[in-house]
């Protein structure tokens, strides 16, 4: 069967690399991207866009059978940070997005779904260093609840349904081409950023605050592959365990000085804070390396290269 995939949530950080991947491996008319805005240049001019409210059942459903869609990544969501500022409108977006394409799968009218979870669903009683899959979740923010809540409805519509929904817990996604969207790890980016632009950067963790993360390319590979996998290798259907690496604020600052010796941190945190201090520090992701084949490609000092390369050309920063 031909894929035709609708990607819901495609303007944001990880959907617009994930579009422009999906595009380049099955054909630009084969992915069809959507969101309630539109996106960058570089996204909208790469293919099909149509316009849709992740919350409205009725105009997904449009969508899907005017391009006889078979595969939904749902990438819209409400994220840590902004989710404590709206926790009503977090959990409405979080979860009435994931029944729309939960019950589109279980009416037969698409075949799979890729639905990220996160490290959030983890909290301040879970071990905190090499997280297993299965352990203590007792998450503290409402992006978290929703998305513990969200793997519980992925596994029992699979159980009870058949629905093929696939699913990892996203660690903190670091990318240059689009912003990140409101969550406790934009830190990672947004120092690059400053870093370029002034030089400086005054981080809102703590110069000790270790959380797991992962580069774009590494994120995007490992949510193809599994929806890729056969269906027996994918061995859990709440959501799989993923990591890339793991840095503090301090760490991370120490990589950029090796290419701009002069660059300056400081640090005053603030309410996001007392969420990062309640997710894990690093991640046991081995069933994923086990089941589906992951494997991160992409560690600290590489992922620093990367991202001073692509945004010192779009700073125009000479080093
Ligand atoms: C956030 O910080 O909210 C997200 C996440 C870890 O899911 N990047």
């Amino acid at each position: 069967m031909n894929k035709s995939i609708l990607i819901i949530g495609a303007c944001g950080q990880i959907g617009t690399e994930l579009t422009l991947k999906l595009r380049e491996i099955n054909g630009e008319k084969a992915v069809i991207a959507s969101d309630i805005h539109e996106g960058s240049n570089e996204l909208m001019q790469s293919g099909p866009f149509e316009l849709i409210n992740a919350m409205d059942y009725d105009s997904i459903l449009k969508v899907v059978e005017k391009y006889a869609i078979n595969e939904v990544y749902l990438m819209a969501a409400m994220l840590s940070a902004t989710g404590e500022k709206f926790p009503e409108k977090a959990w409405e977006l979080n979860m009435n997005s994931l029944f729309n394409v939960l019950n589109l799968a279980k009416s037969g009218k698409i075949k799979k779904v890729f639905w990220p979870s996160s490290i959030a669903v983890f909290g301040p009683t879970t071990p905190k260093e090499n997280t297993p899959q299965e352990t203590v979740m007792e998450p503290s923010t409402v992006y978290g609840i929703s998305k513990q809540a969200g793997e519980r409805w992925c596994e029992y519509y699979f159980n009870k349904f058949g629905v093929d929904v696939r699913s990892i817990r996203y660690p903190g996604i670091i990318s240059w081409k689009a912003n990140p969207g409101g969550g406790t790890t934009d830190y990672a980016i947004e120092i690059f950023h400053k870093a370029l632009q002034e030089g400086k950067y005054n981080s809102f963790l703590n110069k000790e605050t270790k959380l797991p993360m992962m580069y774009i390319d590494d994120a995007i590979d490992a949510t193809i592959n599994i929806m890729d996998a056969k269906p027996e290798a994918i061995k859990i259907r709440s959501s799989y365990n993923l990591a890339g690496m793991s840095f503090t604020p301090h760490e991370v600052s120490e990589e950029i000085k090796k290419t701009i010796p002069n660059f300056e941190i400081s640090y005053s945190p603030d309410f996001r804070q007392k969420i990062a201090d309640s997710w894990p520090k690093s991640i046991d992701d081995s069933k994923a390396r086990e089941d589906w084949g992951w494997n991160h490609k992409v560690d600290l000092e590489k992922m620093t290269t990367i991202m001073l390369e692509n945004l010192s050309l779009k700073y125009d920063f000479n080093y």
